[in-house]
């Protein structure tokens, strides 16, 4: 086991999805040498990095097969690595699923944080940790817009097994002085996003409407709102918060809330489609104005059984602390994933 970290050394767990990428991308960026975490799977589930494993940098770029249940070869890769940064983003990520998969939810984003905050206490060195927590902790908080002392009121799975690693990592921090980092971060959005979170479903479902490819979308509550920012800018402020002297608990958010259907306005907007939406609630859609084609439309199926309600974010502490602020909002977000889902159907 190596006695001290290299530096400049990070492993990112989770390097496969929407911001493991980004981050991934900004670290080779800075001239870390990065190492990811990828799950063994009959099929390779790489295509947000593999533009990274041929560019500059690839020579800093390690994959190591491993998954958040195995912790005894999670143990052997942090010690072989001995990373001086350590970014958690993995885990079951979809808050309407994980009321069909609680334990795997629970098991993926409670159990295996606690397993890491254990290796890394473990190590004969100090590292930083980053824990990809979520504003799905508060759930259904009692004000609004939330800081970092709003109580926790999680109203789904997802949410209390986040909630759970996030105070753990609070007690690791207390208890042992790890430098360990919540990320409470709201809803951050790319094109890379994964197609069954709503505002993919709705730039890509418009790309492909757009292009004639697909007739409708068909969505669950329009009414939600959401704190909506870009992913990319999100990963600057996970790498900025393991810079930092102290470590801290941080809301990452753009302070801002946009409601699905606005969302979904000003991406169909953006690529020239105008929408008419008509009825209420369960019985909404939407019509194309130039062609009065039926574009959107609400199906109670894709309702959760029970939804989070207003959450939006003060983000006033990184800020201050980090010099971070969200530039990319709401309908911004929805332009430029539209754009981008409709250019890459062209291409
Ligand atoms: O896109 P969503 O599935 O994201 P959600 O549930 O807010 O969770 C995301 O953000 C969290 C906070 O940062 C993360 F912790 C979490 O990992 C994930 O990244 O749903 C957004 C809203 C919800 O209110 C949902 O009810 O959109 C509503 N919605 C309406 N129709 C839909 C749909 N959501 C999905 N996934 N699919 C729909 O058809």
């Amino acid at each position: 086991m190596s006695r001290s970290p290299r530096q400049k050394t990070a492993l990112i767990l989770g390097i496969t999805g929407q911001d493991g990428s980004y981050l991934a991308e900004l670290l080779l960026a800075k001239g870390y040498a990065v190492h990811g975490v990828v799950r063994r799977a009959s099929m390779f589930n790489r295509s947000r990095i593999e533009h990274l494993r041929s560019g500059t940098g690839r020579n800093r770029l390690t994959l190591h097969y491993s998954d958040l249940t195995d912790h005894t070869s999670l143990r052997r890769i942090v010690q072989k690595v001995a990373p001086r940064e350590v970014y958690h983003l993995a885990g079951q990520s979809h808050v309407g699923l994980s009321f069909e998969i609680p334990e795997v939810t629970s098991e993926e984003n409670a159990t295996a944080t606690l397993a890491l905050l254990e290796i890394l206490r473990d190590l004969p060195y100090a590292v930083k940790f980053y824990h990809a927590a979520s504003s799905e902790l508060f759930g259904a908080p009692r004000t609004a817009p939330q800081n970092e002392t709003t109580p926790v009121n999680p109203v789904n799975p997802y949410g209390c097994a986040k909630a759970f690693a996030a105070q753990m990592c609070r007690v690791y921090r207390q208890a042992y002085g790890l430098f360990a980092v919540n990320g409470i971060a709201y809803n951050h959005e790319s094109p890379r996003r994964g197609e069954n979170f709503v505002t993919r479903k709705i730039s890509l479902g418009a790309a492909r409407i757009r292009a004639g490819q697909q007739k409708e979308i068909v969505l669950g509550n329009l009414d939600a709102k959401r704190d909506w920012g870009w992913a990319p800018e999100f990963v600057e402020a996970m790498w900025l918060a393991l810079q930092a002297d102290e470590p801290r608990d941080y809301i990452l958010a753009t302070g801002r809330a946009t409601s699905v259907r606005d969302f979904a306005a000003a991406a169909f907007a953006e690529l020239g489609m105008k929408l008419k939406f008509s009825g209420k609630g369960r019985a909404e859609t939407a019509r194309r104005t130039d062609t009065g084609a039926v574009v959107l439309r609400v199906d109670p199926k894709f309702y959760r059984p029970v939804e989070s309600t207003t959450l939006l974010g003060d983000a006033r502490l990184a800020r201050k602390a980090l010099g971070w602020k969200a530039a990319t909002i709401g309908p911004a977000v929805a332009r430029q994933m539209a754009r981008a889902d409709f250019a890459a159907l062209k291409a």
